[in-house]
């Protein structure tokens, strides 16, 4: 996770400074960058999957994979969304950004709002040892079903370690699966929206469970987030989130921030100071 952070963290910075602004990057050469980024880390062997990095109207194909007949020039405005991962000899990840790459609407703005806060609420949960996926999944679903949407692919799957980047046996999806989430279990947690010919939001890190300590009626359990990389603040309403939504955000940045700058040099430091900035 750091090794794939540090690399996101200066594909990111290079994105935003370097190439949206040049005008000439596509979904294709961006998925190049972030291959390159990713192969100088340490034990890195590959990629996990094929990266799915879908402009606008390409974020709304939920398995969207860029062709050169479909491949679109990245402007300066509405978002972009990633999905990508790697595999390194000591670990799988498996990560989605959608990224403000430039000026986005007060619509892009609300959803990818409602979908944070599914994110969150998720990441934040506590729950009896026992509780299967589908019990948890609401959580995630609950801001956009208050909207009347929702998205038709699963909230969370089990990640291996240097081994399939969709494992079993435990999930986190409105379908019935009565395997409970156990400590020590790595699962994604990636709500996402999508409006056919408009664009798509999705926002995943990879989630431990573990233990919670003990209380009424038996244990208890919760997750940590493991993905180390920042979640795009510019889109954000704030007004939209609760205090302990906003809390969970800045102290994850604040983790983010503590445990990537020592891998840094100053002007990445710098570029991620302010993208974990509070809000
Ligand atoms: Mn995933």
């Amino acid at each position: 996770m750091l090794h794939d952070g540090v690399a996101l963290v200066r594909f990111l910075k290079w994105l935003k400074e370097e190439g949206v602004p040049s005008g000439q990057e596509t979904e294709l050469s961006v998925d190049k960058k972030l291959h390159e980024f990713r192969a100088l880390q340490p034990h890195y062997i590959g990629e996990s999957f094929d990266t799915i990095a879908g402009y606008e109207e390409h974020g709304a194909i939920v398995h969207y994979s860029a062709t050169p007949e479909t491949d679109s020039i990245i402007k300066s405005k509405g978002f972009l969304l990633i999905d990508s991962g790697a595999q390194y000899l000591n670990g799988t990840t498996d990560i989605t950004r959608t990224i403000a790459v430039g000026p986005t609407t007060e619509d892009e703005n609300k959803d990818y709002t409602l979908i944070l806060k599914g994110h969150i609420d998720l990441a934040m949960s506590v729950f009896p040892k026992g509780t299967i996926g589908r019990q948890l999944d609401v959580l995630a679903r609950m801001p956009i079903w208050q909207q009347h949407k929702n998205y038709l692919h699963g909230t969370g799957h089990g990640v291996g370690h240097f081994l399939s980047v969709h494992e079993g046996p435990q999930s986190i999806r409105m379908e019935q699966n009565e395997t409970p989430l156990l400590p020590g279990m790595v699962t994604s947690n990636e709500p996402g929206i999508y409006l056919e010919g408009q664009y798509g939001i999705r926002i995943e890190n990879l989630i431990l469970t573990r233990e919670d300590g003990s209380g009424m009626f038996g244990d208890y359990l919760s997750f940590e987030t493991l993905t180390l990389c920042p979640i795009d603040k510019e889109p954000i309403i704030k007004e939209m989130m609760t205090k302990e939504e906003i809390e969970w955000f800045n102290s994850y940045h604040h983790k983010v921030y503590t445990l990537l700058s020592p891998f840094l040099n100053d002007e990445e430091k710098e570029w991620l100071s302010n993208a974990t900035s509070e809000l």
